[in-house]
Formats: C-alpha cells, structure tokens, sequence
C-alpha cells in the first residue's frame, strides 16, 4: 500500500513539460521519496523537465519485467493522469523490456536515468570531440531499443506487431545504418584522441594535477579561482564534458597545470563511461588527483564512494591524491563532515566561494611535490644565465646565491626537469657549498616544503 508520503507533488507542478520521477529503494528507507529522489531531480530540471511528482515503492529488487510490482504501476498510471505529465522518469536504468511494458501501463513516454543523463551529456556538449563521445553513447544506447521503438509504430499504425511485418525489415535498415554511424563516430573519435595524445606529449615537463570528483562539486569553479580560467561553472549537473588543462601559478611564482573534467554520479550509464573513457584517461595522466567533494552535501560521504569506485574502474585508485572538501561556507555544522574526516584524515577543507583553506591547499600540493621531486643544489653558469627563468617558472627555488661564476640554487624539481637543466648547462653543486646563512633560507612567499627524512 502506498503511503501519502510516497507521492509528493513538486513545485512547479502544472507546467507543461512535467514528469513524474519513480524508483525503488530498500525496505527500512526513511526518507521521502522527494529525498530518495533528489538527484534524480536535480537531472531532470537540468535536462529542463518540471518536476510534477515524486514516487518509490520499497522492495528488495525492481521487478525484472516491470521494475515496479503491478499495484505500483497501476498507481503511477493514475498519478499521471492525475498530473497531466507528459513523461516518467525511473531513477534506474532499464531494460528495453521493462520501458516497453511501463510505457504501456502509463501511457506516456517511458525515460531512464541513462537517457536522461545522455540527454544532458548531448545538451552540454560543446567541443566536436564531446558531441561525437555523446553521439556515440547515445547510438550504442539505442542499439538494443530499436525493436521497442518499431513496435510503438507498428501499434500506432494498427498493424499486428513487428515479427516478420514492414517494422522487422526497417530495424535491419536501422540496425545496419546504426551500425555505420558508429562506426564512422568512433573513428572520427580515434582521429581526434591521436591528435590529443600528441598535444598532451608535446606539454612541457610541468607537473600535472587533475581536478576529479562527483558533478557539482565545484570542480570547475576551483580551477577558475585558481587559474583564472574563466571555465563555465553553473549550479548544473554536467557542466564540464571537455577536457582543460591550465597553468596554476603556485605562490612564490612556480607554474604547475590544472587540468578540470568531466565530473561524476551513481549509476552512470555504461555506455557514457566507455565512450568518454580516452577523455578521463587524459586527465587521470596526472601526477597527483585532487579530489573534490561538496563538503555541504548531505550525500557527501556517498559520492566520495562513487567517485572511488569510478578511480577504481579506471585504474587510477592508487594515484597520489589529495581530498578536498569544497562548499565549507555552506556548512553550518561542522560536526556533519566527521564521516569523512575520519576516512580521509588528511583531507583539506575549502570554501572555494570564500577563499577560506586555500592556503592549506597551496601548502598541501608543495607538501606533495615535494614527496615526488629531488631537492638539490644547481649551479648555473652565467653563461647559461637564460635557464634561471625557466627553473624559476617550474621547479621551488628555496635559495640562490649568486657567485663570481654563476647563480647557485638550492631547487626541488622533478628528475625530468633537472635531467634537461643539466643537459643544458647546469651542473650539481654540493649543498655545502652554500653559504652558511644562505643554505635553506626561503625567497619564495609561499611555506617552504618539509624536507623529507
Ligand atoms: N556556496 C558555494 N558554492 C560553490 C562553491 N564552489 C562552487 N560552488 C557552486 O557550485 C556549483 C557547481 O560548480 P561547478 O564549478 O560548475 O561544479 P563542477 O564540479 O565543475 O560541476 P560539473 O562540471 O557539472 O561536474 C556552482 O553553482 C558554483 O557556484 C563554494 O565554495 N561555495
Ligand atoms: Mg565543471
């Protein structure tokens, strides 16, 4: 039986392009079902659909043929009528079978988290290479619902059903014309991802930090305030499909890149992971994650979860990583992030919208630069004088001293940059031929990193 709390009527209930939101959830949930279904009500207003209503039953498993039990359907059949809404949406991906029987027991178009998701992903796409990632997750998604769609024309017409009619011989048409756009789609995708890996290679030897986490973190938004990007941030889901990479000038005038993606949810459908899998590779080529997580969100400690899993599937879970808790000026008590602090003890608290932990974050990126680089000491002759901006702009300078035969620096760096600065003219120097009084003493504005024991 249904329990008033069940159905909720959403605000803007009464519009015209309404959907009522339906899934399933565990025995003993206590939420409402607005609550269960709060992200599945964030995509839909992202995907510009009005929330007429919200509905879950409680069981164990969906039904693997109706994914809701028969009284359910009959009773979200009603509400639709009740409401006027022109569609459902089920917080679950189903099966072409299941959409087929819902759609008829509804009598309105039958979306699922993954079409719904695609169709935001397909909204959002800016870039040639996002547009043909979405075209070919949604061609690969539609592949095995080509016969659902022939038999709701076939029906519309009055004919008997696709098995042997006109319908059969037009989803061979279909299914072979689908075949050759996916095809076509996912060379032009190889073509643009060879160019990638070239650009990506030419980059120069500056170390790399990758922005990854649940959508709507603020991922975007961060990599704006510290590189001034100028990125498009927005209270949406899937703001960010393209990959960017910036230069983030470090206090103390040290560049290293930033590079935002595409962000993360539950149950992202299969076929968007596949085909945007060469853009999260990309990012995750970094030397360090930051990984963010609204703090504010009262499902913070879940989406930390999912964003692990999805670092787990793309074998990038044992990268180094520092965790950041973004929305800190939202959260009213603090107490609420002790689940994650307690997982993660090391995780940064920030607010990117008041600049509150930024320094902490500075300083925990130099603390982790210096897990990777060499601290040494350099001597650059004057003739090689040119390489001083180029180890300024990429390596810690901690000290320089300048001598009657060059500029000796104590420097952090990464074995690859010192590779070239000494092939091009610097030389090691011991540490001790610093002068005493000189030897560790910071010029930079930024903490000096923690020598490593
Ligand atoms: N109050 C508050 N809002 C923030 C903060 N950081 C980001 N936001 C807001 O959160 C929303 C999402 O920010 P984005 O930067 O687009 O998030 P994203 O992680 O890039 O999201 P996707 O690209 O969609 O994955 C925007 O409305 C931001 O203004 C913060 O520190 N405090
Ligand atoms: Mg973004």
């Amino acid at each position: 039986m249904t329990k008033p709390s069940e159905f909720e009527h959403g605000q803007n209930a009464g519009h015209s392009t309404e959907a009522v939101l339906f899934g399933v959830v565990e025995h003993g949930e206590q939420r409402t079902a607005a609550e269960a279904l709060h992200e599945l009500q964030l995509l839909a207003a992202t995907a510009d659909y009005v929330v007429a209503g919200c509905m879950v039953q409680h069981r164990r498993h969906p039904d693997p043929h109706t994914y809701l039990g028969a009284g359910k359907l009959a009773e979200l059949a009603e509400v639709v009528k009740l409401a006027r809404s022109g569609a459902v949406i089920c917080d679950d991906s189903l099966t072409p079978n299941q959409a087929k029987k819902i759609e008829a027991a509804v009598g309105v178009p039958v979306l699922d988290r993954s079409e719904l998701i695609l169709q935001i992903f397909s909204m959002h796409a800016r870039t040639p290479q996002a547009r043909l990632q979405v075209e070919l997750a949604a061609l690969q998604y539609e592949m095995p619902r080509l016969r659902r769609k022939w038999t709701h024309l076939e029906r519309q017409r009055g004919g008997i059903g696709v098995r042997g009619g006109a319908g059969e011989k037009q989803i061979d048409v279909d299914r072979h014309m689908l075949r050759e756009r996916i095809s076509t789609v996912a060379r032009e995708i190889k073509r643009i991802e060879q160019h990638k890996v070239r650009e990506v290679a030419s980059r120069p030897d500056l170390f790399t930090v990758a922005l990854v986490g649940y959508t709507n973190a603020g991922k975007s938004s961060l990599m704006n305030r510290l590189c001034d990007a100028g990125v498009l941030a927005e209270n949406k889901l899937f703001s960010t499909l393209d990959t960017r990479t910036r230069p983030w000038r470090l206090p103390g005038g040290r560049t290293i890149l930033l590079t935002d993606t595409v962000g993360f949810i539950k149950k992202l459908p299969h076929e968007l992971v596949a085909s945007f899998h060469a853009t999260l590779e990309e990012a995750l080529a970094a030397d360090l994650l930051l990984v963010l997580v609204d703090g504010s969100s009262p499902e913070a400690a879940g989406q930390l979860a999912t964003v692990d899993e999805v670092l787990e599937s793309l074998g990038a879970a044992d990268l180094a990583r520092v965790t950041v808790l973004n929305k800190l000026d939202l959260v009213e008590d603090r107490s609420a992030l002790a689940e994650i602090w307690h997982k993660e003890p090391a995780a940064v608290a920030i607010s990117v919208h008041s600049g509150e932990g930024l320094d902490t974050l500075h300083a925990a990126i130099q603390q982790e630069l210096a897990e990777v680089e060499n601290r040494c000491a350099l001597m650059v002759p004057h003739t090689a004088g040119g390489l001083l901006a180029h180890i300024r702009a990429k390596a810690t300078v901690i000290s320089e001293f300048y001598t009657q035969e060059g500029c000796l620096l104590e420097v952090q760096a990464s074995p690859a940059l010192l590779g070239r600065l000494l092939s091009e003219g610097a030389r090691y120097a011991e540490l001790e031929d610093l002068p005493e009084g000189i030897k560790g003493i910071e010029i930079t504005d930024d903490e000096p990193p923690a020598r490593k024991s």
